[in-house]
C-alpha cells in the first residue's frame, strides 16, 4: 500500500537519475574534486606576529610587504601557489586572536569550506607585538606570556581541527611549522621537541590531545622547523640555512598534498 506521495517522489527521481540531469549535477562535484586535487587548500593558523603572513607569502612566492602591510591583519588573507605542472595550493591566512574577523574565518576553514590541511604556524616565543617592536629588555618574561598566549590560541584551532577530522572520510594534515627559527639558531631542536607529539610538553600534550580525539589514522602530524626571512650576515641561520628549511617544508606540504 503506497501513498500517493511516494509514488510522486519515487516517479520524480527515476526521471532525475535516468536523464541528462543527472550528469549535468555530477560535473561541478568532479570538477571540485579536481581542484581539490591540483590545489588543495592550506588553513594558515596561529596567533597574531608569529609569521604567518610572511611564510604564505614565501610558500605563494609572493613579494611581503609591499605597501606596508600591519603585522595583525583583520581580514582573512588567500594565496595561491602554482607550479609549472598546473599544480600548487590555496592558502587562506586565518587572522590571529585580535581581530574581530578570527572567528568567522575559522567557521569558514574548519566548517563552511573546510580545507585539506593545515598549516599551524608557532614562533617559540618570538611573537612579535602589535606596534611597539624589539626583543630587548624584558625577555624572558615576555618569551613566557608569548608562549603561554601560543598555547591558548592552539588549543581553540586544535579544537576545530578534530571536529572537522572526525566529520570526515579522508585524513587531514597537520604541520607544525616552528619558524623564526633564525632567532633561535642553536636551539632549533629543543624548540621543535617542544612543539612535538608525546613530548610531555604543555603543546605536546595537547597535541597528543588532538590525537585522541580525532583518532590517529585521520590525522598526520609534522613538526618542522621553518624561517621565512633569512638572519642577517652576522646570524647563526643565514639566508641559505633559512632556505633549505623552507626547501623541507615546500617538499613535505608536496608530499603530504599527493604532489611528488
Ligand atoms: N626573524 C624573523 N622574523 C620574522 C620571520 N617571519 C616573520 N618575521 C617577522 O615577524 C613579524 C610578524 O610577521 P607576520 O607574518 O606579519 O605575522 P602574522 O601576524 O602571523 O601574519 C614581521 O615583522 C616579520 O618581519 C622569520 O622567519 N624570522
Ligand atoms: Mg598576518
Amino acid at each position: 500500500m503506497q501513498s500517493p506521495l511516494r509514488h510522486g517522489k519515487a516517479a520524480l527521481g527515476t526521471t532525475l537519475a535516468g536523464g541528462a540531469l543527472a550528469a549535468l549535477a555530477q560535473a561541478p562535484e568532479r570538477a571540485s574534486r579536481l581542484l581539490r586535487h591540483r590545489y588543495p587548500t592550506v588553513a594558515v593558523t596561529g596567533m597574531t606576529g608569529v609569521g604567518k603572513t610572511r611564510l604564505a607569502d614565501r610558500l605563494s612566492r609572493r613579494a611581503s610587504a609591499e605597501g606596508g602591510q600591519d603585522v595583525g591583519s583583520a581580514v582573512m588573507e588567500r594565496r595561491t601557489r602554482r607550479n609549472a605542472r598546473l599544480r600548487g595550493y590555496r592558502f587562506r591566512v586565518v587572522p590571529g586572536e585580535n581581530a574581530a574577523t578570527r572567528l568567522g574565518a575559522l567557521d569558514e576553514v574548519f566548517h563552511d569550506e573546510p580545507v585539506d590541511g593545515v598549516l599551524h604556524v608557532v614562533a617559540n616565543g618570538h611573537a612579535t607585538p602589535r606596534r611597539t617592536g624589539g626583543t630587548s629588555g624584558a625577555g624572558v618574561a615576555t618569551r613566557e606570556e608569548q608562549l603561554a598566549a601560543e598555547l591558548e590560541d592552539w588549543s581553540i584551532t586544535a579544537h576545530r581541527i578534530a571536529s572537522m577530522a572526525v566529520r570526515r572520510d579522508r585524513p587531514t594534515w597537520l604541520v607544525v611549522a616552528v619558524t623564526k627559527a633564525d632567532l633561535f639558531a642553536d636551539d632549533v631542536d629543543a624548540a621543535v621537541r617542544y612543539y612535538s607529539p608525546g613530548s610531555g610538553s604543555p603543546f605536546g600534550d595537547k597535541l597528543d590531545e588532538l590525537r585522541a580525539l580525532a583518532g590517529g589514522a585521520r590525522l598526520s602530524i609534522d613538526v618542522l622547523p621553518v624561517c621565512a626571512q633569512g638572519g642577517g650576515r652576522k646570524s647563526a641561520m643565514p639566508d641559505k640555512a633559512c632556505g633549505d628549511l623552507l626547501g623541507r617544508l615546500e617538499l613535505r606540504l608536496a608530499q603530504l598534498s599527493g604532489h611528488v
